[in-house]
């Protein structure tokens, strides 16, 4: 058996119950075959794929905390510590009910490679909490992020280890734990990001996911003499992603006519009404439902069914395989002609292979979303430095850095002989970098 074969069976064996980090690392070791059967007894002597799927650390941990009726609850809180390599562990955390170590482990994996592509000096991790913040007062949510930083704060820290946001984890989460770290370490550093303006976070993190996410679709399409102009575009989800990559899609003068939250979907002929998700989402903190009220327009429909909308460009932007082989199938009837994932694995891999089996340009989340992640970096720059750049000078930064990174990955599938895959192309482009510091740094 290969040793790419060996080690992804030895990964299902040893991790049962965690398919979706099965998936992570299979997608990932069957990308890097041909540096892997390249190298094949070097590479088993160095054990370098088992350093490489085994996380450096894992920490998990109880989180107790009171609801406002003064009833104690636990939840169990994660941080995966994967990859070291090229810097400390960067990633965000996630604060959702289904959150398990199988969930983390999968983020945090392809965290190591898409930090690799934004080429700053980001190790891999990712963390989180079961919580699940819907319903919860702002007192409950403030009474959980202090518990949960109260055991994380051991082992975090500016230079060691720098949590930022994911799904459930926004600005307000965030200050509620950087005020709980600073006060048990006694420290005011950079060690979260996505941090509010007043107290050291960077100008255009918040929307730096979704701003990079079209920034790189727009590159892709310019490469293959298109634009963004006029094309008709479906997004899923209704958060931090989602909300900035219909505004920047819109700026570049594409109509984004969906979007989605975990009860139903939007369809709005007209175009997304950018104020009006912002205020439902992040200020009223409420469901889509209530879109119509200021889009009279627009249809809701519950369940899933955005990737029924005939589309040119579809963005999905909310969570892991929310985009099967069926719904593959309908986005290719209907003629779309790229699909770039602001989420993370939003899509199966089965759908996967269908949309590069049918020619549409397919950019996985470890490239396509790494803007958010490579501004978190940023962030991190100017806390060393202690200054803070423009809105323009980070958006200017975040663009030549998906711009880059899309080249980058276009020239690996090239130069392997997988021209056009995009994922080939990311993972072996992402690992290069950090074979290569690995490999420096001896067995470790
Ligand atoms: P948010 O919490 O801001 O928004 C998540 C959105 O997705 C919400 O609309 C939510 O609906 C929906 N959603 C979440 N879980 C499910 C589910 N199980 N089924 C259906 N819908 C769901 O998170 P983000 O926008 O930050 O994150 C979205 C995706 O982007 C995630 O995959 C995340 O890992 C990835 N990502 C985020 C980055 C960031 O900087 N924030 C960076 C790179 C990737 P509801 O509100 O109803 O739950
Ligand atoms: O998946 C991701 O890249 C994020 N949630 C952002 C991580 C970060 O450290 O900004």
């Amino acid at each position: 058996m290969s040793y790419v074969d060996e080690i992804i069976q030895q990964v299902k064996e040893k991790n049962p119950a965690q398919p979706e980090f099965h998936q992570a690392v299979h997608e990932v070791l069957e990308s890097i075959r041909p540096i892997v059967d390249a190298n094949e007894e070097a590479f088993r002597r160095d054990a370098v794929l088992e350093r490489l799927v085994n996380p450096e650390r894992q920490i998990i941990f109880r989180v107790p905390w009171l609801d406002d009726e003064g009833n104690a609850h636990v939840n169990t809180g994660y941080r995966v510590q994967f990859n070291s390599a090229i810097g400390p562990y960067k990633g965000g955390l996630r604060l959702h009910p289904s959150v398990n170590i199988g969930i983390i482990k999968f983020l945090g994996f392809e965290q190591i490679f898409k930090n690799s592509l934004t080429g700053l000096p980001i190790g891999g991790g990712k963390g989180g909490s079961d919580f699940d913040p819907k319903g919860k007062s702002d007192r409950e949510i403030m009474r959980f992020c202090q518990s949960f930083m109260t055991e994380l704060c051991k082992y975090i820290g500016a230079d060691t280890d720098v949590p930022a946001g994911d799904i459930g984890t926004g600005g307000r989460e965030i200050g509620y734990m950087f005020g709980q770290y600073k006060r048990i370490r006694g420290v005011f550093e950079g060690v979260l990001t996505g941090k509010g303006l007043t107290y050291g976070g960077s100008l255009a993190r918040t929307e730096a996911t979704g701003y990079g996410l079209l920034y790189l679709t727009d590159e892709l399409l310019r490469t293959h003499g298109e634009t963004l102009k006029g094309k008709t575009v479906v997004v899923s989800g209704a958060g931090n992603v989602a909300t900035y990559a219909i505004q920047k899609a819109q700026q570049l003068g594409a109509k984004v006519v969906t979007c989605s939250d975990s009860t139903g979907w939007v369809y709005d002929p007209d175009g997304i009404d950018v104020a009006a998700l912002k205020e439902i989402k992040e200020v009223k903190r409420a469901r889509l439902t209530e879109y119509k009220n200021y889009r009279p327009n627009s249809e809701y429909h519950e369940g899933k069914g955005v990737w029924t909308v005939k589309c040119d460009v579809a963005l999905p932007c909310a969570t892991q395989n929310e985009l099967d082989i069926e719904d593959a199938k309908t986005l290719v009837a209907n003629g779309v002609m790229a699909v770039c994932e602001g989420a993370n694995m939003p899509t199966t891999e089965e759908a996967t292979k269908y949309f590069q089996d049918n020619k549409v340009y397919f950019v996985p989340g470890k490239a396509a979303n790494a803007g958010g992640v490579a501004t978190s970096a940023l962030e991190m720059s100017q806390n060393s430095e202690r200054l803070s750049w423009t809105f323009e000078e980070v958006d200017s930064k975040l663009k030549n850095i998906m711009e880059n990174l899309f080249h980058n990955i276009d020239e690996a599938a090239k130069k392997y002989g997988f021209e056009g895959n995009y994922v080939v192309g990311a993972n072996l482009a992402g690992f290069e970098k950090v074979l290569n510091a690995m490999t420096a740094q001896g067995i470790v």
